[in-house]
């Protein structure tokens, strides 16, 4: 079921010390910003929590989950940073038991975008980049952007990952250029 801590100790068993502790930073950004956004701040903190499930699972489970749901057949194609939003939202789902569509959505999301984000996806996609212990160039900057213009902030997230997977000249999933396209300033 979806209590807190119910879904605290299934974060905290499915993967690393290290990767937990993000996931409690992502909870706290989320709910700051489910604050300041007007959206359900229990929704923010589920989808946060769950939102690197998958992260640390097989291939083989991602590839195995792929066929059962009869997902995408091109997702085959791609890998675990791919997976573990898309693929892994369906096993919150079967796992977990969360049912939420608006949760699962956020959770299959939150790497790539999609061109169209509820406010709660948007939330999720930026938690995920800003939390407390994120160190980039600009962090400083995109956080204030987050809590003044959130759909500004997730245009300037999808502009910078593609271009850091040009830079490090990593393929780039076709979802992540529709983000980018229609997220990007006209
Ligand atoms: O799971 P996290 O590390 O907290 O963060 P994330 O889920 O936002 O991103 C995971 C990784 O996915 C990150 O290193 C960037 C990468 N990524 C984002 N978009 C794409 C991508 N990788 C590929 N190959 N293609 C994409 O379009
Ligand atoms: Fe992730
Ligand atoms: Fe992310
Ligand atoms: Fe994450």
């Amino acid at each position: 079921n979806g209590s807190r801590k119910s879904l605290v100790e299934a974060a905290q068993a499915a993967m690393s010390e290290y990767r937990f502790q993000h996931v409690l930073r992502v909870e706290e950004m989320a709910v700051a910003l489910a604050e300041k956004w007007g959206v359900d701040t229990e929704k923010a903190s589920v989808a946060a929590l769950t939102h690197d499930y998958a992260k640390e699972r097989s291939d083989a489970d991602f590839l195995a989950k792929i066929a059962e749901k009869q997902l995408d057949p091109d997702l085959v194609n791609w890998g675990n940073n791919v997976w573990h939003g898309i693929v892994g939202a369906e096993m919150v789902k079967d796992e977990l038991g969360i049912e939420n569509e608006d949760i699962l959505t956020a959770i299959r999301q939150h790497t790539t975008g999609a061109p169209y984000m509820t406010t709660l996806s948007q939330i999720i996609y930026m938690a995920d980049y800003i939390e407390s212990g994120r160190d980039f160039p600009g962090v400083e900057e995109v956080r204030t952007l987050a809590f003044e213009d959130l759909a500004a902030s997730v245009g300037w997230q999808t502009g910078h990952t593609l271009a850091y997977l040009i830079e490090k000249q990593v393929p780039v999933y076709p979802g992540t250029l529709l983000t980018y396209n229609a997220w990007s300033v006209k």
